[in-house]
């Protein structure tokens, strides 16, 4: 596709009808917030034409629905422009009206329409699949309310709903030719033909919202397709006529409830009628949509698989397959062989975690009331595939209790995508290895050509290009190549370590960068950063297994060592941390204010004089991250050994020359072998290590009695020395790591991740080394690109020999 061309006229015409339809009489006469809005929809306008997926080309790969409950896009208008290659255009336009576009930006809400990593990478991938050329739509949810708003009060987490204003938000599409009616609830019944019959309960109408996903440079846009639900008759004429007027549009309200917030847990499953509404409402949507492209492109239903691949993020949307086969048997008429065959090899499934919690199962009972057809499809897929485990296991109950769809009154989703779905895959090489072994060690024996990896990445256009403008602009002039759209590019940067005056340009960036941060801590939150210091973060969800406390038990040793040596020669440091807390996650909202309620000690008391600083900033968004990730020095990935998939965050930070303290979890595994192990500080107990100490029994406190510092820390912490002497204060955190048996293993870890922070501080001393090893870390991590990922499913999974 021709690169779109930037047309000033048709883009200045454009925005004199936002203003016009504000009802203001000049340009000059908008607020900074109306000029956002107005040059967004102006953008949108000049867009090019959005082909419905295949329509018009010859599709000669297989066309990828990528369906997940969350995409985390973030602000919109900075990176379209910037892909379209518009920006400076734009910026010098609106020059003329004395407006500054980087302001302009400013003005954005975050679609904070995702929790974390999950959610982010969709977003990655969408960024990612355009600027390769893959076709591809996303399917999810246009909620009212993303991801709630955090603050602190006294400390504390306090949540606020994130009403994003979808309602105006310039880069939707409205498309009402695509609406789509579900059915939800009711019963079977039996046709006269004898055939079972769904009678739903009642129909909710899906209304199709697409965003453009517009390719890097290449004139590509293709839909983030959101379904809002609305009831089908949103208004009762017949209540209001009989005097009932308020309750005339309940039941419009009522169906609205549905995409009305985003559920805020990450790595945790909350068995809630309504999620399980939200899930089917979306894959119904979504596989009616799919059916009706392909049908629109004359193309006959056996030939789906042949062009369609649908993606699973996650099992949140497993419901899909059942509805699949619900189509095709009941609407289609197609035999269940034929039905499982189309459908058996259209579905790929990606696993984003082996945590038991978030591995979702449903009641039956649940399941059944919601969804009778779906559920009698279910019991029939489980039946079949008991036979095919009775023909490997005969008689083997252990087996089958491991392996079955539904047992015990659940209903089980990763075990439905693995049965029903063609490829699975793990999110980094250990996790995937992981996924083998431990979670489906015996669907790995009957169908080992089923499994994959594909180790994540992250799209360099928003986590380089865009959040970090002035290390893009050297890369431009230093690598003369075209570095957004191949990463391993950046190796050239190796030939310029002993360049001394490359390197000292590559430290003052990111200096300059750590200036911003401070800038906005400093108006956010009233605190002043040494920019000389070391900036080490910590940016992702709060959970127990991600380990921030441990980070914060270091802290809390560096300030006694301070206490008892006032002289003591550390480099400064900032510890940052950006994290959310699911509101019902009471563990890590301690720890959240544990970890404030420190940082407000440290910070006031004179003996420590600038050497330390604990900085909790709060409302971590996607934008948010676009400030401190090219401002760190350090990255935490502090995982206990096998319980983080992957991460996201690891790769954003190494790319922009933060040097990685971790543990070999997930993808640092992988960072580790790209950076070299000098690259790289690792510490603490390996999965193998792990597992063997769990085996032998894990007891916290005989890791408390051979290290004095370690219990001082933590009598430190229940004395009630940072919380106005209130001694329960951070009771549920103390009481995980001892008397709850430290699930995590922090206290097995807290001496090695010491003794790896005091490498960093020795290494930070030595500027030229740090130089040369943040360099490598940018120069080295290219193939953790989104675009290998994507090029990795398409070989392996989307375009694979079948
Ligand atoms: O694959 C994306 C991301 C990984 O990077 C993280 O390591 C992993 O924790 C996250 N998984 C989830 C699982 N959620 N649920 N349910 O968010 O996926």
């Amino acid at each position: 596709m021709p690169k779109p061309i930037f047309k000033q006229e048709n883009f200045l015409a454009a925005l004199t009808r936002q203003w016009q339809a504000f009802g203001l009489t000049s340009a000059q006469d908008m607020t900074l917030h109306q000029w956002w809005h107005a040059v967004s929809a102006a953008v949108a306008e000049q867009l090019p034409p959005r082909p419905d997926s295949g329509k018009g080309s010859a599709q000669v790969k297989r066309h990828v629905n990528y369906i997940s409950m969350e995409f985390l896009v973030g602000r919109l208008t900075g990176n379209n422009l910037m892909n379209l290659g518009w920006y400076d255009q734009v910026a010098k336009a609106l020059e003329k009206f004395d407006i500054n576009l980087g302001n302009l930006l400013e003005e954005e809400i975050d679609p904070a329409l995702g929790n974390g990593g999950l959610g982010r990478l969709a977003a990655c991938y969408l960024d990612a699949m355009a600027s390769v050329g893959q076709p591809a739509i996303g399917y999810g949810l246009n909620y009212q309310y993303g991801l709630f708003r955090q603050s602190f009060v006294g400390g504390k987490q306090h949540e606020s709903p994130d009403d994003w204003h979808r309602n105006d938000y310039p880069w939707f599409r409205h498309n009402s030719a695509l609406a789509v009616d579900v059915g939800v609830g009711g019963k079977i019944i039996k046709d006269e033909d004898g055939k079972s019959r769904w009678q739903p309960e009642f129909t909710l109408r899906g209304e199709a919202w697409d965003l453009p996903v517009i390719g890097y440079g290449n004139g590509v846009s293709q839909p983030l397709r959101l379904w809002e639900a609305r009831h089908l008759h949103p208004f009762d004429l017949q209540k209001f006529n009989d005097g009932k007027f308020l309750q005339a549009e309940q039941q419009g309200i009522d169906a609205a409830k549905l995409t009305k917030v985003l559920y805020p847990n990450d790595n945790h499953q909350e068995g809630k009628r309504l999620r399980l509404m939200q899930q089917y409402f979306q894959c119904a949507c979504s596989v009616a949509d799919i059916l009706r492209r392909h049908h629109f492109l004359g193309r006959a239903i056996s030939e789906l698989p042949d062009y369609e691949v649908i993606q699973l993020n996650d099992t949140h949307p497993t419901i899909a397959i059942p509805e699949m086969l619900r189509v095709l048997i009941d609407e289609h008429q197609l035999s269940w062989d034929d039905a499982w065959q189309i459908t058996s090899r259209t579905f790929a499934y990606t696993n984003h975690t082996l945590m038991p919690e978030a591995l979702e199962t449903w009641d039956e009972k649940l399941v059944r009331s919601l969804l009778p057809r779906h559920f009698a499809i279910i019991k029939q897929i489980n039946s079949n595939f008991k036979k095919l485990v009775a023909k490997q296991w005969p008689g083997d109950e252990a087996v089958w209790s491991r392996l079955a769809v539904h047992y015990d009154k659940q209903v089980r989703m990763a075990n439905l995508c693995v049965v029903a779905g063609f490829a699975v895959n793990g999110v980094a090489a250990l996790h995937s290895d992981l996924v083998v072994k431990d979670l489906f060690p015996e669907y790995h024996q009957l169908w080992p050509n089923k499994f994959h990896n594909v180790t994540n990445g992250i799209t360099p256009r928003r986590w380089l290009k865009q959040c970090n403008p002035a290390l893009a602009t050297l890369l431009d002039e230093t690598l003369k190549t075209e570095w957004v759209t191949n990463l391993d590019a950046l190796k050239g940067l190796e030939d310029q370590i002993k360049d001394k005056k490359f390197c000292k340009r590559y430290r003052q960036i990111k200096h300059d960068n750590k200036v911003r941060l401070a800038d906005y801590v400093k108006q956010h939150m009233g605190i002043t950063l040494n920019p000389d210091a070391i900036f080490d973060v910590q940016i992702k969800r709060l959970h127990e297994y991600k380990r921030q406390h441990l980070n914060l038990l270091h802290i809390v040793a560096l300030y006694q060592q301070i206490r008892d040596n006032p002289a003591l020669d550390i480099v400064p440091r900032v510890f940052l941390f950006g994290a959310k807390a699911a509101p019902g996650y009471y563990l890590a909202k301690n720890i959240i204010y544990a970890i404030n309620q420190v940082a407000e000690k440290i910070n006031n008391d004179p003996i420590v004089a600038d050497r330390l600083k604990v900085v909790f900033i709060p409302d971590y968004s996607v934008s948010v991250a676009e400030l401190m990730i090219p401002a760190a020095d350090v990255s935490e990935q502090i995982s206990t050994a096998g319980k983080e998939a992957s991460g996201t965050g690891n790769m954003k930070l190494a790319l922009n020359g933060a040097l990685t303290i971790g543990t070999l979890d997930g993808a640092n595994v992988e960072i580790a072998e790209q950076v070299g192990e000098e690259n790289i500080v690792i510490f603490g107990h390996t999965v193998d290590q792990v597992k063997a100490l769990l085996k032998k029994g894990y007891k916290p406190k005989t890791w408390l009695k051979k290290d004095k510092q370690l219990k001082r820390v933590l009598d430190e912490l229940a004395s009630g020395y940072y919380s106005q002497g209130d001694k329960k204060a951070f009771d549920l955190m103390l009481h995980s790591l001892l008397a709850g048996g430290d699930p995590y293993l922090v206290l097995a870890d807290f001496a090695e991740y010491c003794q790896a922070q005091a490498r960093v501080d020795q290494l930070y001393r030595d500027r030229d080394a740090w130089t040369r090893c943040t360099l490598l870390n940018t120069a080295r991590v290219g193939m953790f690109s989104a675009d290998r990922s994507i090029r990795d499913y398409q070989q392996r999974i989307w375009q694979a020999k079948r």
